[in-house]
């Protein structure tokens, strides 16, 4: 591979920034939360000291500024691997890549990547608007495939890939390795999950409105593999956060319990009540 960037492959915009994300190398911190709802960005930093950076471009909203003295961002993703993809690579540019000569750095930084997102639960047990950290991901969307080095296995996902009855999908599955270092966001956690990743709302999460899905029994035979819950993002998240050197961990409140039917009596508490346990956990 070639070490400077040709103008089409790092693309940049005007005043330098990244192209989708519209941030310049100075306008991140090292602790990074991300978030699905670009809503979720201006409820997180009214918890900083202050704010000093405040950029958006589509869904991409940063805001970055100090908490107890510490300097922290929070970004919005919107939905999806594929947005993940783009937040992922960009990210990385930022810190790993001289921007302006478009060539690779010789030294490695590494990012702490927090998302605080929501999730269902697959699992009748797992109760609706409690944190729950993602252990083991598999990832039920496509993006993987495209990249190279992305097998990792254990235990957990060596049994799934066994069992999985649906030959036309092709799961891939990663886990958290930070555990130990995050102390109480681990620790205080109501469930380590196994959550899967899924490339749609619908359909893929089970749901039928005029449409049927290919087996109304989906999300059972999943939590019978050990699938505790789903979302939208983390199977990227972990894949390429390990890929590129940066640590990553998501926590999830379970707004939704498809077993048992339920949805969070108030999701706006519930979204309140995360972002204040997450930050409480994040910053000393
Ligand atoms: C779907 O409603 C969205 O909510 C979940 C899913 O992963 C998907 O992004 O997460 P966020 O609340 O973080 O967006
Ligand atoms: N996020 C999802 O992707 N699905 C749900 O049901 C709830 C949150």
């Amino acid at each position: 591979m070639l070490n400077k960037l040709a103008a089409s492959e790092l693309v940049l915009n005007e005043d330098g920034s990244v192209y989708h994300l519209n941030l310049l190398p100075e306008d991140i911190a090292e602790k990074i939360i991300l978030v699905g709802d670009p809503d979720r960005v201006a409820k997180v930093s009214k918890y900083f000291d202050k704010v000093e950076v405040k950029k958006n471009k589509r869904e991409f909203y940063t805001h970055t500024g100090t908490l107890r003295g510490e300097r922290i961002t929070v970004m919005s993703t919107g939905i999806g691997t594929e947005n993940i993809d783009i937040v992922m690579n960009e990210l990385d540019a930022l810190v790993n890549i001289d921007l302006k000569n478009k060539e690779f750095k010789t030294e490695h930084s590494a990012l702490q990547l927090f998302r605080m997102g929501t999730c269902g639960s697959v699992n009748p047990e797992v109760q609706v608007d409690n944190m729950l950290v993602t252990q083991n991901v598999v990832g039920l969307d496509g993006l993987m495939h495209f990249y190279q080095d992305y097998a990792f296995e254990n235990e957990f996902s060596r049994n799934f890939m066994e069992k999985f009855p649906y030959p036309k999908i092709k799961p891939m599955l990663y886990f958290a390795d930070w555990a130990e270092e995050l102390g109480a966001l681990y620790k205080d956690a109501k469930y380590h999950g196994n959550t899967a990743t899924f490339p749609g709302f619908y359909a893929p999460q089970g749901r039928q409105l005029r449409l049927k899905a290919v087996d109304d029994q989906f999300l059972e035979k999943l939590n019978d593999l050990g699938v505790t819950n789903f979302e939208m993002e983390t199977s990227a998240i972990y894949a390429l956060s390990k890929l590129l050197g940066h640590k990553a961990i998501t926590v999830n409140n379970v707004i939704a319990n498809r077993r048992r039917g339920e949805f969070s009596a108030d999701h706006h508490a519930s979204e309140k009540n995360l972002i204040e346990w997450v930050l409480e956990r994040i910053i000393k």
